[in-house]
């Protein structure tokens, strides 16, 4: 058979091939193959075998992989990606004392960010998100789910979504819009959420016609929506055919992870202090739990979602960066994965699963993401690592060789000597 590459000398290669959401004790079920090698014709893989089989292939480039480990492309399903500004004067409020709800309360935090992202223009927000992608490629990252919210008007939302919309045609990585307009109350707003809500509501026809989002989300949380403003809001979200995802039990125990099983959201998001009861309701069902540790580590928070006590309970959880200019400020996923094992004390087995199969079914690419297999698109990291292991153990640097999306290598490690 006649290939375009061959990745040759593979380690140990993660196919993650179960089909997702992978709940509970099956996160802990890893295949792992030794000496394996990989064929790719244009942007498909189409033979996967051993070192010693794939002498049958032909091909006309091989990389040899030298004992790496290799595994699908990282899905990251949770980001902020489009925002003006920085917040980088908050971190010194925060070591003063002041909480995140504090500073968004006095009119910063998100509401800062609103301000910066309704001043910059769409080619400098498409410029600033293509940056933060080509790092989030470096980093082995090759699916993203990205949201709107630094809006909250019709004209910047739309912005943002469009801005996301280019991006996803411009860059090699593969983008899921998210609209989150129900991000915060704006300052007009304050005395009446609800018409705010509305006025988000009614974008979203809008946003259907011009393909501008798959999913629709809501911050649900003190100080911004309630359980009922955002279960009003979210059905309204639903009738039109979107799918739905929560912000839910960030900060304060509301309920929202409740909420995100009741209304059959594909995912639950942060979930740090979701009650017995929410890990319960979200065990028995088929929401994912989207957990972003790097948050509660960035606001320096005890608080970690007892992802342990989930997915002993059965459920399907996977992790994100939440890459956004306020509480977690990383475009680094594989950082994440290290803070999962430390602080959430997941396996590795179930981090993998975590950033691949169940990361791509929590923003509806379980069919296209997060897996190695014949018929698949070639989304392929190498690592400078020997094995699985090696990744969350060795944290805080970057591990990626070399990066692959749709059979292009879009990333090569450079050495300097
Ligand atoms: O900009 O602070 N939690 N939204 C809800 C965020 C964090 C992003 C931000
Ligand atoms: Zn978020």
């Amino acid at each position: 058979m006649h290939v375009d590459i061959i990745i040759t000398n593979i380690g140990e290669l993660l196919p993650m091939d179960k089909r997702g959401p992978v709940k509970g004790l099956e996160m802990s079920e890893l295949t792992v193959w030794n000496n394996a090698a990989i064929g790719i014709k244009g942007d498909t893989i189409v033979w996967i075998g051993s070192n010693e089989e794939a002498t049958i292939l032909e091909a006309s480039q091989i990389i040899d992989a030298k004992g790496k480990l290799v595994t699908p492309g990282l899905v990251d399903p949770h980001t902020h990606l489009v925002f003006g500004g920085s917040r980088e004067k908050e971190l010194a409020l925060k070591q003063q004392g002041v909480s995140y709800l504090e500073i968004l309360k006095q009119g910063g935090g998100i509401l800062s960010t609103v301000r910066a992202t309704q001043q910059t223009s769409y080619e400098q927000l498409l410029d600033k998100a293509l940056f933060h992608l080509d790092r989030m490629a470096m980093l082995g990252i090759t699916t993203v789910e990205a949201k709107s919210g630094y809006g909250l008007d019709r004209e910047t939302e739309l912005k943002q979504l469009r801005v996301v919309k280019q991006a996803n045609e411009t860059h090699p990585i593969d983008i899921v819009s998210t609209f989150l307009g129900a991000h915060a109350i704006p300052p007009v707003y304050k005395e009446n959420p609800e018409a705010f809500l509305d006025e988000m509501a009614s974008l979203l026809d809008e946003i259907k016609e011009e393909n501008l989002a798959e999913y629709v989300d809501i911050f649900t949380e003190t100080g911004v929506f309630s359980i009922p403003q955002s279960r009003h809001y979210l059905m309204k979200a639903k009738e039109k055919g979107f799918g739905l995802k929560i912000h839910a039990d960030e900060i304060d125990p509301l309920g929202g992870t409740e909420l995100a099983v009741e209304l059959g959201a594909i995912s639950g998001d942060h979930l740090a202090v979701t009650s017995d009861e929410g890990i319960q309701k979200l065990a028995n069902s088929n929401t994912i739990g989207v957990i972003l540790p790097g948050t509660s580590f960035y606001l320096g928070k005890d608080d970690y979602a007892r992802a342990r006590e989930m997915i002993d309970a059965g459920a399907a959880i996977a992790i994100a960066t939440d890459f956004n200019p306020g509480s977690s400020v990383t475009e680094n996923l594989q950082l994440i994965m290290s803070i999962a094992a430390l602080k959430l004390k997941l396996s590795p087995e179930e981090i993998w699963y975590a950033v691949t199969v169940n990361a791509a079914n929590a923003i509806g690419k379980g069919e296209v993401a997060g897996t190695i297999a014949v018929g698949r698109k070639a989304d392929i990291v190498l690592w400078d690592a020997p094995n699985y292991l090696y990744i969350p153990y060795h944290y805080g640097v970057n591990h990626a060789n070399t990066v692959m999306k749709h059979g292009k290598i879009i990333y090569e490690r450079q050495e300097i000597r």
